[in-house]
């Protein structure tokens, strides 16, 4: 009989409406492909030549303030920019382009070059997520800004330019894919059945307890049914809100919490400081309402079986649609059972 233990089969994303393949037998093949090297993880707390430390000069040549939390400033290579003419190409309806203006800031999260999110105390997570809020907020006043994504490439092999504890934020005038293909699943559930999809979802993960990762009064972090990468996860607000800055601060003590605990389980699970792209999901701004948005946050991890082999999304993924081998249940238990006292705090 069908099982999904066992059986090849495709499972549905709820938030974007695509499948993904699953395969669960093919765990047992046997790897000689490439091993990646593993970054030395040992650094000092300043770094002298790094563009993020506190007091250094940044390649425009402006001098980064001695700042004592998280420090905030426009890219200097931002990919948007704020003055880039409006514009629409359509040739024949065969040659298609839209201008697109925007802004783009750069985050670090601490003065510390040595740390990264889950070696930070709870305390200082929270004053990043207090930042993430500010800047929303203050981004949002341009009315011309739809859409604001907050995130953090971490790790050498996530293209990450440097390992002093960062994250970025790119705004611009019209909405990303990922975020629309999101938007139209959450509004059109929303229409349906008067809830947040993800309320419903959460609810149910949490009578299945098959991929809660974390839990705590506010949160809820788990691996989602429809994970692509290998130990892919996602941190849900319980109350259902659009926007990170309408979270209370008690709230936001709890995301900070399960971010810490999160990622300390991350690194612990290879005893590496876990690479990722992780970003924050919230409703699109200056565009209407959005009563289906709840904010959510994503965690996508390339590695797969050691701190040196990482997943490939290739050949088929890339023809096709993505595959996975080992199934959510079974990341969302390993997860599970590691601890979530970082391996080098536990050795303070
Ligand atoms: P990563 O998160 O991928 O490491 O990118 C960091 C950003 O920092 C990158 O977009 C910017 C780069 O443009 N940057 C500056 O704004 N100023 C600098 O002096 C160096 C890097
Ligand atoms: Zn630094």
């Amino acid at each position: 009989m069908f099982n999904l233990k066992e059986h090849s089969h495709t499972r549905y994303n709820l938030l974007t409406g695509d499948w993904i393949l699953v395969s669960p037998h093919r765990t047992k093949r046997p790897w000689q492909g490439k091993v990646e090297t593993v970054p030395d993880d040992n650094r000092p707390s300043y770094d002298p030549a790094c563009y993020l430390c506190p007091g250094n000069t940044r390649a425009d040549g402006s001098i980064n303030p001695v700042y004592n939390d998280s420090f905030v400033f426009t890219n200097d290579f931002a990919s948007l920019l704020p003055d880039t003419p409006a514009g629409v190409v359509d040739i024949n309806g065969l040659l298609k382009a839209n201008s697109v203006k925007g802004i783009c800031r750069v985050i670090s999260f601490s003065p510390n070059h040595s740390l990264t999110l889950p070696l930070l105390s709870v305390e200082a997570i929270k004053k990043v997520i207090d930042l993430w809020c500010a800047e929303f907020e203050n981004i949002a006043l341009d009315k011309t800004i739809k859409h604001i994504q907050i995130f953090e490439n971490k790790g050498e092999i996530m293209g990450c330019s440097n390992p002093h504890p960062h994250g970025q934020i790119w705004a611009q005038n019209s909405i990303p894919l990922e975020v629309a293909k999101e938007t139209t699943q959450q509004q059109n559930y929303f229409q349906q059945h008067g809830r947040s999809l993800l309320s419903d979802y959460i609810q149910l993960e949490l009578e299945q307890q098959e991929r809660i990762v974390l839990e705590n009064k506010h949160f809820v972090a788990l691996v989602p049914f429809w994970a692509v990468w290998p130990y892919e996860t996602m941190i849900v607000s319980k109350r259902h809100v659009q926007y990170m800055h309408q979270l209370t601060d008690e709230e936001r003590m709890a995301y900070a919490d399960i971010m810490k605990r999160l990622t300390a389980k991350y690194d612990n699970l290879f005893n590496v400081s876990f690479p990722y792209s992780a970003g924050v999901h919230q409703a699109p701004v200056n565009d209407g309402n959005y009563p289906g948005w709840h904010l959510h946050m994503h965690f996508y991890p390339p590695l797969l079986r050691s701190a040196t082999v990482k997943k490939f999304m290739v050949g088929y993924e890339m023809l096709a649609n993505p595959q996975r081998d080992i199934t959510a249940e079974w990341a969302a238990e390993k997860l599970r059972g590691l601890s979530e006292v970082h391996y080098k705090e536990s050795i303070k």
